[in-house]
């Protein structure tokens, strides 16, 4: 091997390691910047994941994490939410599995075409009210659908 190739071959690593990280970063970086333009300053913003058989898990969550993370750790599913009266909260939604939907009828939010893989769908209300309300899914989903309900509590 010359010490013309070695530089060459370098030469290529360099670029394949340069775009191996900075694509990810880069697609990250924008996604963020995105998101920013969507969630407004001061707004609580969660992620809430749907599962067919888990409920709303908090994060987001792939199927397969769904699976070996929360099905033996019950605390993590139909979770709870605390917010503050006034806030503005906005939930980035998302499914592990098949179409869901949402309906937190207290603020009148209803999503009900389609929650799917892959996707995020936001929901945005002001908590203006205090109290304890039950958000679930509004699409049959399976076996557990009935189930699937977890709790926005607003306090003072
Ligand atoms: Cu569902």
């Amino acid at each position: 091997m010359t010490k013309r190739t070695r530089n060459r071959d370098f030469f290529y690593l360099l670029i394949l390691i340069v775009v191996m990280v900075g694509l990810p970063w880069a697609i990250q970086a924008y996604d963020s910047h995105l998101w920013r333009t969507k969630t407004p300053a001061g707004a609580k913003v969660f992620n809430l994941t749907a599962h067919s058989k888990l409920g709303w898990l908090s994060g987001k969550v792939h199927g397969y994490d769904a699976i070996t993370l929360y099905s033996k750790n019950k605390h993590a599913r139909n979770l709870t939410l605390e917010v503050k009266k006034g806030d503005l909260v906005v939930l980035k939604i998302t499914s592990s599995d098949v179409v869901h939907g949402f309906s937190l009828k207290d603020f009148g939010i209803f999503i009900e075409d389609g929650i799917r893989p892959g996707k995020v769908v936001l929901a945005s209300f002001k908590a203006d009210k205090v109290g304890t309300f039950t958000f679930n899914c509004n699409i049959i989903c399976g076996d557990e659908h009935k189930n699937m309900q977890a709790t926005l509590v607003v306090t003072a």
